[in-house]
């Protein structure tokens, strides 16, 4: 390697090859019981909870460590309502034609229309931006590298954190989703990549029996 600054690698735990797989086997078992969620509570949430799973996004790898992302929390009646209400004509229009058949066949197992109720009762709207330029410090202005990998990650991440926390969460993709950057007073250079709605669960919730069918081992995985 050339030359660079370094500092140690903080110690991972010294475990027993039982302990590992354990661990890994829980760790299974937790991320299991999180399913996309389209039925919210309104109850509140601590804003703490959100910033503590924005800085666990934050932590994930990135092209050359730009850290090519911004979290933009919607938390006023008011943004969530005016999203809500943007994100509906789009899917009014993508349900009433615009939308492939195969598609359309695709949604019917999860029951999904045009209807969005959950944008406004669930705490927080937490839109994901992407930036292709930018760096790691203040003011920076360089190129980003794989940013719709980086923000993945992250995304997954802040899926998982908020999973721990108790929270449910919904991957939404409004199509086209331009209308978010004016939103949220981010410049047009980003890329609005989803929006994540982040709440508890309502009491009674259900899901669709379609999303708890997960493919096995031997169909996602291969060994050479
Ligand atoms: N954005 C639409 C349609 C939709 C598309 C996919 I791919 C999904 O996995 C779920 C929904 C909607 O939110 O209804």
């Amino acid at each position: 390697m050339k030359p660079h600054a370094t500092v140690p690698y903080e110690a991972l735990p010294e475990l027993s090859d039982a302990e590992r797989i354990a661990r890994a086997s829980a760790f299974r078992d937790a991320i299991a019981t999180r399913h996309s969620c389209r039925m919210f509570s309104d109850a509140p949430v601590p804003r703490a909870v959100i910033e503590q799973a924005i800085l666990a996004a934050g932590t994930a790898p990135s092209g050359a460590n730009h850290q090519p992302w911004h979290f933009a929390v919607i938390e006023s009646a008011a943004k969530k309502r005016a999203l809500r209400e943007a994100a509906e004509v789009e899917e009014r229009e993508f349900y009433g034609g615009k939308a492939s058949q195969e598609w359309i066949d695709a949604l019917a197992p999860l029951g999904t229309d045009e209807t969005k109720p959950y944008l406004e009762t669930a705490p927080y709207l937490i839109c994901i931006f992407g930036q292709r330029r930018g760096g790691i410090d203040p003011g920076d202005d360089k190129q980003n590298y794989y940013v719709t990998e980086s923000v993945g990650i992250a995304t997954g991440y802040l899926i998982a954190a908020l999973h721990a926390a108790g929270l449910a969460t919904l991957t939404h993709t409004p199509n086209p989703m331009k209308f978010l950057n004016a939103l949220c007073d981010r410049p047009g250079s980003e890329k609005p990549m989803m929006v994540l709605v982040v709440g508890k669960v309502a009491d009674s919730a259900t899901i669709p029996l379609h999303a708890t069918h997960k493919k096995p081992l031997d169909r996602i995985a291969s060994w050479l």
